[in-house]
């Protein structure tokens, strides 16, 4: 096909809601942005271990430290989907995991915040992954295919992970006033980097304009961040807390919560690098990744020499 029907061909899939498919046809900027979005998304679904895993010894019981568990061990497998659906674009898990380690990729800033307490296990599930969900059922209609249908399966485990989030608070907030403090620390704590999760203002946002037009993105992070903010509101109400924002008020004639404003300089100190754990997470997950060099030698070692008995049958 010559170059200018290809292009138009994307246009057409584009324009009618389709998929595009790794053997499709891509404008290079299409490619490099959704390697660059899946890469991030992977590598926080991953780098997002590490803030709950410090909790797994110390859960309160033994059937929240199972629910704790399997949930840590959903989000590597989110992880492991993107990585694959990434791979489709032509990029290695190897070159992604270099890109991570050596900083030229992002992962999510809110995992660069400490879980201090239990109630940071709840609130992790109800806040973090409640957005995580918000942004992601928007994504299973992104115009990649393989994205597309990795969100599928992973919006079914946020929504288990958000309840199990939810469900510690509730237990709290019916606790003792130890409980209910530890709660509402938490919430104190998490608030505004939940919120921060959405990225920039839409002003502010380097790629949600090109990304909007290639249906990448379905909606920009204002109304992804409104769209959470009025969902989780009314919980906050529910479980008897309050949210850390003073200029936290309802508009009656736009149906909206309207907030005060997210401290920028705090969020782009984060992604920068010079959040609160930035250099622990990072130097945690590149110490795993070598640790892990035996694992990954062996396993393709036997793969190699499986292939070789195959063909030599
Ligand atoms: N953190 O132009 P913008 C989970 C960067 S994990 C860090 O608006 P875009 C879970 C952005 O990359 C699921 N960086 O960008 C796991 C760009 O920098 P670069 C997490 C951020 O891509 C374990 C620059 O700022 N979800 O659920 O159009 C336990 C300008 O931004 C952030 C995803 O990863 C941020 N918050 O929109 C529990 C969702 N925000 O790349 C739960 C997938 C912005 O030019 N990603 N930046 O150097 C997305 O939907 C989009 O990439 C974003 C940003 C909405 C995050």
């Amino acid at each position: 096909m010559d170059p200018d029907a290809e292009e138009q061909m994307f246009a057409a899939v584009i324009a009618a809601d389709e998929k595009i498919e790794p053997r499709d046809w891509m404008p290079d900027g299409y490619r490099s942005s959704l390697i660059r979005q899946m890469a991030q998304h992977a590598h926080s679904e991953v780098i997002g271990m590490q803030p709950e895993a410090n909790w797994i010894l110390r859960a309160p019981t033994l059937l929240r430290k199972a629910i704790l568990i399997a949930k840590v061990q959903d989000e590597a497998g989110h992880g492991l989907y993107l990585y694959s659906a990434a791979e489709t674009l032509g990029v290695s898990r190897d070159e992604l995991q270099r890109l991570l380690h050596s900083g030229r990729q992002k992962y999510s800033s809110i995992f660069n915040y400490p879980t201090l307490s239990w109630a940071d296990m709840g609130t992790i599930g109800w806040l973090v992954d409640g957005a995580a969900i918000v942004n992601q059922i928007v994504l299973q209609r992104t115009s990649y295919g393989p994205y597309s249908r990795a969100m599928v399966k992973i919006c079914k485990e946020e929504s288990f992970h958000a309840r199990q989030g939810y469900s510690i608070m509730m237990t709290l907030v019916d606790g003792s006033e130890e409980q209910k403090a530890m709660a509402q620390d938490a919430i104190d704590r998490w608030w505004w980097p939940a919120l921060m999760m959405f990225g920039p203002h839409d002003s502010e946002s380097s790629h949600t304009e090109q990304s909007m037009a290639w249906k990448i993105k379905r909606i920009t992070n204002d109304d992804l961040r409104q769209m959470f903010i009025d969902q989780t509101v009314p919980q906050a109400h529910y479980l008897g807390l309050t949210i850390p924002d003073p200029e936290l008020a309802f508009d009656e004639e736009t149906g909206h919560w309207n907030i005060g404003e997210i401290d920028w300089e705090e969020f782009w100190a984060t992604i920068q690098g010079d959040g609160p754990l930035n250099r622990e997470r990072i130097a945690h997950k590149t110490k795993a990744w070598d640790d892990g060099r035996w694992v990954r030698e062996g396993a393709s070692g036997y793969a190699a020499k499986n292939r070789s008995l195959d063909k030599s049958a």
